[in-house]
Formats: C-alpha cells, sequence, structure tokens
C-alpha cells in the first residue's frame, strides 16, 4: 500500500513525453498528483513544476525518490537513463511506470530484472500503451476469442511524420518497431524466435544517415510471421496499422480516421500528425490503470519480462539491420516471478 491515498508520483523526465503524462495526471487522471519532477535541464523541470501545485523540481531522480511525498515514479527520460532510474526505484520499493523501452539493451534490462526477482515481487509497468489502444484490445479479444480461427500472420505499418535530430536506425528498432514486437508478442501469445531486416532504396526525404523506410520480418515460435514496415520520415502524418491474417478471417486496426468529410467533389478522413495525439486515449487509460492498481499495492499490464523479451529482439533486429541476415533470438527461461 501506499504512504499516501492520493498517490504522490515522480516524474523522471519532463521532455514531450514526461510533461505529456505530468498534464495526464493533473488534469486527467484521478488517484494521483504529480509530487515532483526530475530533469537534467533544470530550468525545464522547474517550468514544469510551476505549472503543478505543490510540485518540487529536481535534477537528480534519486532525490525526488527520497522525498516524502513520493509513493511512486513515472519513468519517461531517454531509454538510455532508464536503468539507473529504475535499479533506483527498485532499491527503494517504489512502484514504477517505465516508458518503453525498458532499456534500450539486453544486458541492461536483465539487470533490472534480476533486482526485481531480487526484491521478490512485481513492481514495474512497462509503457506499451498500444494494449491500452481499445482498436488493439478488440483485435486480441477476436484472436483470443478463436472465432476466427489461428493467426497466421500481422502485416504492421508504423509511420512517423518525421524524426527529431539525431535520430539513428538503431532507435528505429529500439523506440519504434519495439512497439510491434511487444504487439506480436501480445497478440499471438508467442515469442519472436528470429528477425531479417530489409532496407529498400531510402526515400530522397530521409536524413542523412539514415536508411529510411525498413521492412523487418518477425517469426514466432509458433511458425506465425509479422512483418513491420517501419517508415519514420514519411512526411504526411502518424499512422499505425495491424492486419491480422487467420485461418478463417482477417482483421484490421488502424483505419479510423475520426470525422469523414464530404465536400467540394472529394471525402477524406484526418491523420493524427504524432503519437500523442494517435494514443491519447490508450495513454490515459495506461497510466489510470498504472494508478489504480498501485493504490490497490498491486502491479498489473506489461512488466520487466515484457521489457527484457522485447530488448532481446530489438538486439537481435539492430544486428540483423547492420548485416542484413537473419538473426536467431535466443529464447531465455521466464522465471516463475513472470509467470514462467
Ligand atoms: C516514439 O518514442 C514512440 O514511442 C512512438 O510511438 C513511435 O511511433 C516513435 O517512432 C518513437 O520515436
Amino acid at each position: 500500500m501506499t504512504q499516501h491515498s492520493t498517490l504522490g508520483v515522480a516524474v523522471i523526465g519532463t521532455g514531450r513525453m514526461g510533461s505529456d503524462h505530468v498534464r495526464r495526471i493533473d488534469e486527467v487522471i484521478s488517484g494521483a498528483r504529480v509530487a515532483a519532477v526530475v530533469d537534467i535541464d533544470i530550468d525545464r523541470a522547474e517550468r514544469t513544476a510551476k505549472s503543478v501545485e505543490g510540485c518540487a523540481a529536481h535534477t537528480d531522480a534519486a532525490a525526488a525518490m527520497a522525498d516524502p511525498a513520493v509513493d511512486a515514479v513515472l519513468i519517461a527520460s531517454p531509454g538510455p537513463a532508464h536503468e539507473s532510474a529504475l535499479l533506483e526505484a527498485l532499491a527503494r520499493d517504489l512502484p514504477v511506470l517505465c516508458e518503453k523501452p525498458l532499456t534500450p539493451d539486453a544486458a541492461a534490462a536483465r539487470r533490472v530484472m534480476e533486482a526485481e526477482l531480487r526484491l521478490g515481487r512485481r513492481r514495474v509497468q512497462v509503457g506499451f500503451m498500444r494494449r491500452y489502444d481499445t482498436e488493439y484490445l478488440r483485435l486480441k479479444a477476436l484472436l483470443d476469442g478463436g472465432s476466427i480461427g489461428r493467426p497466421l500472420m500481422l502485416h504492421c505499418r508504423h509511420r512517423n511524420a518525421g524524426t527529431p535530430p539525431g535520430f539513428t536506425e538503431q532507435m528505429m528498432i529500439n523506440d519504434s518497431v519495439v512497439h510491434e514486437i511487444d504487439a506480436t508478442r501480445w497478440l499471438l501469445d508467442q515469442e519472436i524466435t528470429a528477425v531479417t531486416v530489409l532496407k529498400p532504396t531510402p526515400s530522397g526525404s530521409a536524413p542523412e544517415g539514415l536508411s529510411d523506410p525498413q521492412l523487418v520480418l518477425l517469426e514466432t515460435a509458433g511458425g506465425a510471421v509479422a512483418d513491420v514496415e517501419i517508415f519514420v520520415n514519411c512526411g504526411f502524418g502518424y499512422q499505425v496499422r495491424c492486419e491480422a491474417v487467420a485461418e478463417r478471417g482477417t482483421a484490421r486496426l488502424g483505419d479510423a480516421h475520426g470525422l469523414y468529410v464530404n465536400a467540394a467533389g472529394r471525402w477524406g478522413g484526418e491523420i493524427p500528425q504524432d503519437f500523442l495525439a494517435r494514443f491519447a486515449d490508450a495513454y490515459d487509460r495506461q497510466v489510470q490503470g498504472w494508478v489504480d492498481a498501485t493504490r490497490r499495492g498491486a502491479t498489473e499490464g506489461p512488466g520487466v519480462w515484457d521489457g527484457y523479451a522485447a530488448a532481446v529482439v530489438c538486439e537481435a533486429a539492430v544486428r540483423a539491420q547492420a548485416t542484413g541476415g537473419r538473426v536467431t533470438v535466443e529464447p531465455a527461461e521466464r522465471p516463475a516471478l513472470y509467470g514462467g
């Protein structure tokens, strides 16, 4: 159980995602408040803290976690900074919601898993928000219900309007395709066993050094195949699609375009411009679910095992990206804490 009836949350990282979560906790969801924010840029931390009543600003995550007003931690800093914040929170037995990726590499994810195993109970939820999106939830229920038979293939499309400066090819895997890696494991309830990455001639709009788009092929333990188009500078908006092909039917998500307008001899809908807009409801549901579970003393949703399994596949995909070959994924044993 947490100390305060309203959960005091420290949000680590006040960039785009972190400040959106601060707004969400402050204005949208119930049962929690932002007690502290952390950013290496103190001006940014203070600007964010000022927008929330009773919120402290820190540059050091450990100092924020030591604050008696803090009951739980939401990590939204860049991936490479996750491990130290996670280990600090686990050492203090604080509940965590950690944005994806859990960590960008499998060795760091394993260290986090070992720390949680030492604690002996699940404390970390990983921010794979697609699992909270209405369309994904309906697809999962359809596949689990069995009415269209065994799923054979997934066709996934993941398009971003553009990338921030410094976005690398490895980030196309670790920050972007990691979502489809998790969605494939979750939708099919199977581990991924091999990865191949194909690179067509890059788009003329691709930034220097980024081979964009790419096609990532995932093979699963049950013999299914998922193809993922990752196109992070498509220019026209944010688009995530997933079509499941099963024995007796197919089902596709990602075609809802809000309001359809007929005017001036044309019809059309809207394409959201970024993930904050496309997955706004999913983020709200995810954070509300985390707060509710945490206040009950529980940890639910995708956890460290899912973050670790995704990191292992990402590592194989980064290797496949560099070599052009098919890379097999070494299966790890699932510890009993995670249902193994
Ligand atoms: C970003 O970090 C996300 O999580 C988005 O969902 C993804 O579409 C984008 O490519 C990532 O950079």
